[in-house]
């Protein structure tokens, strides 16, 4: 810029400081909105995209959770009427149904919904987004999260986002050969002024050497590749595909809770919660953007 009035450069500097402490502080990656969007399902259709999503049915069981999951518009609902969210809205349900289970070994007494994008939607790097609104109801499990296509955990998982129902904070995750189950990838963030119950975006940005994990366009996470490798194999360079559900109570709720009864990580008070029909995972839209170039 040539023959600039020096009290025109002032003001632009002061216009521009704002915004370059903005951009430095607020988002931990570029914004997604500058990038190729690659995937979207905004939940403003009043249906499931069955191109987009399959739904888990009554023989999958793991974790000792206390659901068994349905395919019905009990589970699987979506709302138009949620303050906060842009148009439409999936809503996945636990509902308090004793004698549907039809898995002997199990015999839940709740129903919910898990809905999967295997063989419909797969990614391997990139931005993947969901803006989330959970419930206040300890014990509960909803996450928002991905795996791979193979045998677990040899195919790596992604756990985006994951509550037990304790408001104050939400769990990020990687799980993978050598690193599974109480793998020491994993962090508790805990919310500062805010909580789980309002809408947050929960957002991965994966790149070949790193997994970043963020909260509203903030870092809260980073595994890099070594930090993984340091414990097994790298498995984040395979196609995942995305998972979201509302499981009840099983090891994780136990783990943190220690409440046996009247199930296994699910109190009493959460059980009345679920019976009065208060209890749900709103999800406002799923959005995936092409990889951070590498160059
Ligand atoms: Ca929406």
């Amino acid at each position: 810029m040539r023959c600039i009035d020096p009290k025109l450069a002032l003001m632009a500097a002061i216009l521009l400081m704002p915004l370059a402490a903005q951009a430095h502080d607020a988002s931990a990656s570029p914004p997604a909105e500058a990038r190729k969007l690659v995937f979207a399902d905004e939940f403003n259709a009043g249906a499931l995209d069955r191109g987009h999503w399959n739904v888990v049915g009554m023989d999958f069981w793991v974790n000792e959770e206390q659901q068994a999951y349905l395919d019905s518009p009990d589970t699987v609902q979506f709302a138009d009427d949620i303050a906060g969210a842009d148009g439409g809205a999936l809503v996945l349900r636990p509902v308090y149904r004793p004698g549907v289970d039809t898995l002997k070994s199990r015999k839940a007494d709740f129903i919910s919904g898990r809905i999967n994008s295997l063989g419909k939607a797969e990614f391997t790097y990139g931005r993947v987004e969901a803006r989330i609104k959970l419930p206040d109801a300890e014990g509960v499990w909803p996450a928002f999260w991905m795996l791979g296509n193979g045998q677990w955990p040899d195919t790596g998982e992604i756990d985006i986002m994951e509550s037990v129902g304790e408001p104050d904070w939400i769990g990020v995750a990687l799980h993978g050969p050598g690193y599974s189950g109480e793998t020491p990838m994993v962090n508790k963030h805990f919310f500062d002024g805010t909580d789980a119950t309002a809408w947050h975006t929960y957002a991965i940005e994966w790149t070949k050497d790193a997994i970043l994990f963020e909260l509203d366009g903030r870092l809260i996470y980073r595994a890099t590749r070594p930090m993984v490798e340091f414990y097994g194999k790298w498995r984040f360079d395979t196609p995942k595909h995305l998972i979201l559900n509302f499981a009840l109570g099983g090891i994780y709720p136990y783990k943190t809770s220690g409440i046996a009864k009247p199930y296994k990580g699910l109190p009493r008070a959460t059980v009345d919660q679920i019976k009065a029909g208060t209890v749900a995972m709103y999800v406002d839209w799923v959005r995936v953007y092409e990889p951070l170039s590498t160059k």
